[in-house]
């Protein structure tokens, strides 16, 4: 008798231990609830799940935002994570060392390892959509723009952010990276892209350096900061299809950087090299024609490996580039900044980098020969 009243008993505090917990629960769930849905962006979240079974296997996620609309919105968020931050951090952070402590020098680069892009986000928790970032722990002197000409590589890209954010972060570099996705299938124009990159990345942030770099190219060692120097920067200097040297003194290809005074005392690049070659080479000739001097890491530093490809279709080697490069001490004053032209079809922000398509034109119709 006792033990069954015993059994009840326990049962019934039992009951009561687990009400309370139920009420407890219910009520931490009306208080936080708003809470959550703000700070976590759960509906956002939901959505982009959704969108991302739907779309192209590489856009990661919805693209949370474009820059004219929602990228505002976008901004917003972070000023608001930034105020509640200054309330417990007052400091101003200290700036940048020249050398940064956490450089690890020559490194591993293979391109065999399969690249995912869950793996990518996991290894970039703290990269900005839209591929931005800044050191948390100092004032990086420069503000940087990562500007790479693009169009259909998908493989390269993603080995490019694998091995390209960490790199960058280790610098400390304050950056962003953009694509500048050349549309339809007329003849590929990097030079051009990469004026148009300038341009669309000023409306974004207020850069002061801008580096441009082919998408299959990958240093090899973190030594080599991405950052902008007292003359234009020469930074793939070393390329393993080169056998780790510079193939010739007045090479300029690859990846390449300059401030907004050396970049607009050379009037941009050129805008009229379509297809393959001699782009770089003038942009050379500007910068020389112009009293300015190549800077470049030493050669040990500035090696990188190229990820292996075919030929592009529609990027064969232009057979006038021979004798444009003879004329850039003429064409540059008229072919450049000055005279570029384009259409922006759209600017949509990925989790690690914000890609720009462009409509850039086609080249002028050939003279009939005679
Ligand atoms: C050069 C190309 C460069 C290219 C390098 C490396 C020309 C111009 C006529 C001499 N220049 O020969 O554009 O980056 O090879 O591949 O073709």
């Amino acid at each position: 008798m006792t033990r069954l009243m015993l059994g009840r008993t326990l049962e019934r505090i039992c009951k009561g231990i687990l009400l309370l917990c139920l009420v407890h629960f219910a009520i931490m769930m009306i208080l936080y609830w708003d809470v959550y849905i703000q700070r976590f962006d759960i509906f956002n979240r939901f959505n982009t799940r959704n969108y991302s079974r739907m779309s192209h296997f590489f856009n990661f996620s919805k693209p949370n935002s474009t820059l004219p609309t929602l990228g505002i919105a976008s901004d917003h968020f972070l000023a608001s994570e930034k105020s509640e931050a200054n309330v417990t951090t007052e400091k101003p952070l200290p700036p940048c060392p020249d050398v940064p402590p956490g450089l690890v020098g020559r490194l591993l680069i293979e391109f065999s390892t399969p690249m995912t892009q869950e793996r990518l986000r996991k290894e970039n928790p703290d990269v900005k959509e839209g591929g931005r970032y800044s050191p948390p722990d100092c004032k990086a002197r420069q503000k940087v723009a990562i500007i790479i000409p693009y169009r259909n590589r998908e493989h390269h890209l993603k080995y490019w952010l694998h091995y390209l954010h960490p790199i960058l972060r280790r610098q400390k570099i304050d950056y962003g990276i953009y694509i500048i996705n050349q549309h339809g299938d007329d003849t590929f124009n990097r030079a051009k892209l990469l004026n148009i990159g300038y341009k669309e990345v000023l409306k974004d942030a207020d850069y002061d350096c801008f580096i441009f770099s082919d998408v299959d190219l990958i240093p090899m060692d973190d030594r080599n900061l991405y950052h902008c120097y007292d003359q234009p920067r020469h930074f793939a200097i070393a390329m393993d299809k080169f056998g780790f040297r510079l193939p010739y003194a007045g090479y300029f290809g690859g990846v390449s950087g300059l401030n907004k005074t050396q970049f607009l005392k050379i009037n941009g690049f050129p805008n009229e090299y379509w297809g393959w070659g001699g782009e770089d080479d003038d942009i050379y000739n500007r910068i020389t024609l112009n009293g300015m001097k190549v800077s470049r890491p030493d050669v040990k530093i500035g090696r990188y490996r190229m990820i292996k490809h075919d030929r592009d279709k529609h990027n064969e080697p232009n057979p006038q580039r021979f004798t444009k490069i003879q004329n850039t001490k003429i064409t540059m004053h008229r072919d450049g900044m000055n005279s570029l032209q384009y259409h922006l079809i759209e600017t949509v922000r990925y989790p690690l980098y914000t890609n720009i398509t462009v409509d850039i034109g086609k080249p002028p119709p050939r003279p009939p020969r005679g």
